[in-house]
């Protein structure tokens, strides 16, 4: 099942993940881009079997519609994603408010993205592809002019390494694994390894271990001691790495004292899926991200772009929106460096409240729960703690707020602002 953001498992750094400054700028990123983009894009989610069927399915398409590996090869040699715009993919990401782009360097097909020497099934080998470009050293270029930091996902389940399956010849497929690794890292530099992959399964059989996952970190780390790695290197129901990875959920209860990241879908497929338009709001995803900020998270939200690499219409509309709604009056202040609130208050029904620093708590009332005129908002206080001043950002209204009972009534004098949320910035004396 999805990866849970469980109890801290056995990190090999040295540092803890939750407040060390090697982690410091993934803590306050808060929101990053996934990016599903391999071989697989090349059928853009659906297949028609020999006898004229169709199968749809987006990047385990070879899996779920039983390609032969063959027809899979042929496919993919016919990938050219020519129109892969790296300036403009990390721009959309900017724009929207993510900080971090997360690619597919290689997905459970094996499939590389970038001119791997320990094989040829990649995309400078086997494609139509230019043989003059490298989309992973042009979203790096990219990145750092824009100040955005890049990691690659790395599948360690792989469907097409010939040793993969073989419990004799796996330690082969290791030590290519390995190698991949390092060139990901020498020609590169990616801030965070995101593993995916590493759990039990068959077809093939994964021989992949906890031991082989702590000896993976291990390994890492010597390598660059400044990387940010998550938790599927090993077994993801404990955070082996620096952090938790819920994948198309918020974890319920707030999740304190270790960094997780909860990995969305736009739609519901990773990579591109044509018939695939069941896109999420730009209102869902604003309210998924003050949710999970508040609960200290990470979103990392996920495009597929299609065969020639143009990331839909409708998945940049909303980033667009979205960013438009965390740049307006400085709402992304609810969520940027933010940790989460649940030492001072309770969870509220009515959206969500994150901490910045001692002194801001920033109350996010999602639109339908805005109070009617006249009403109040209750705050939940868990422990005593005096507000000294409320305001709503965006808004030229004020916010009455009275001790009552078990927190604070907080009363706006106005109606919600436009759009996803209203954020009431309030500034706190909190428990010495
Ligand atoms: O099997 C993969 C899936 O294709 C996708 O990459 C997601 C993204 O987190 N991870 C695995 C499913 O948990």
């Amino acid at each position: 099942g999805p990866a849970s953001a469980a109890g801290p498992g056995t990190n090999h750094a040295t540092d803890d993940p939750f407040t060390s400054s090697r982690t410091a700028w993934f803590r306050d990123a808060k929101f990053g881009m996934f990016i599903h983009f391999g071989a697989y894009s090349q059928y853009e989610g659906e297949y028609t079997r020999p006898d004229g069927t169709v199968c749809r399915n987006a990047e385990w398409i070879k899996r779920s519609c039983a390609i032969p590996t063959a027809a899979y090869e042929t496919a993919a040699r016919q990938f050219n994603p020519s129109a892969f715009d790296a300036q403009a993919i990390v721009s959309a990401a900017k724009n929207a408010g993510q900080k971090y782009i997360v690619i597919t360097s290689k997905h459970h097909d094996g499939y590389a993205m970038w001119p791997t020497k320990q094989n040829t099934w990649n995309l400078r080998d086997h494609s139509s592809f230019s043989p003059d470009r490298d989309i992973l050293a042009e979203l790096k270029t990219a990145a750092d002019a824009q100040g955005i930091k890049l990691g690659f996902y790395y599948s360690i389940w792989d469907w097409h390494d010939p040793d993969f399956p073989n419990a004799d010849t796996f330690p082969k497929y290791r030590t290519r694994m390995y190698a991949q690794l390092k060139e990901l890292i020498d020609n590169y530099d990616p801030a965070l390894l995101w593993f995916d992959g590493e759990w039990d399964t068959d077809n093939p059989v994964n021989r992949w271990s906890r031991q082989d996952g702590a000896e993976l970190e291990t390994y890492l780390r010597g390598l660059d001691p400044g990387l940010v790695i998550n938790n599927r290197v090993g077994k993801r129901r404990v955070v082996d790495g620096d952090y938790g990875t819920p994948e198309q959920t918020i974890p319920g209860a707030p999740v304190d004292g270790q960094l997780w990241e909860s990995c969305m879908t736009l739609n519901n497929s990773w990579g591109y899926a044509k018939h695939d338009t069941d896109w999420k709001t730009a209102t869902t995803v604003v309210q998924n991200l003050l949710d999970i900020s508040g609960r200290s998270g990470n979103y990392l939200l996920n495009v597929g772009p299609d065969k020639l690499g143009r990331v839909p219409a409708a998945s940049l509309d909303r980033l667009d929106d979205v960013g438009r709604w965390l740049s307006t009056a400085g709402q992304g202040s609810a969520v940027y460096g933010t940790g989460g609130a649940t030492g001072l208050v309770a969870d509220p029904a009515w959206g969500a409240v994150a901490r910045k620093g001692h002194a801001k708590l920033y109350a996010s009332v999602f639109t339908p729960s805005w109070p009617a005129a006249g009403q109040a908002l209750h705050l939940t206080a868990k422990v005593p703690f005096t507000v000294n001043s409320a305001r709503v950002l965006n808004s030229s209204g004020t916010v009455t707020v009275t001790k009552a009972g078990d927190g604070f009534d907080l009363k706006p004098s106005g109606g919600p602002v436009d759009g996803a949320a209203s954020v009431i910035e309030l500034s706190i004396t909190p428990p010495s």
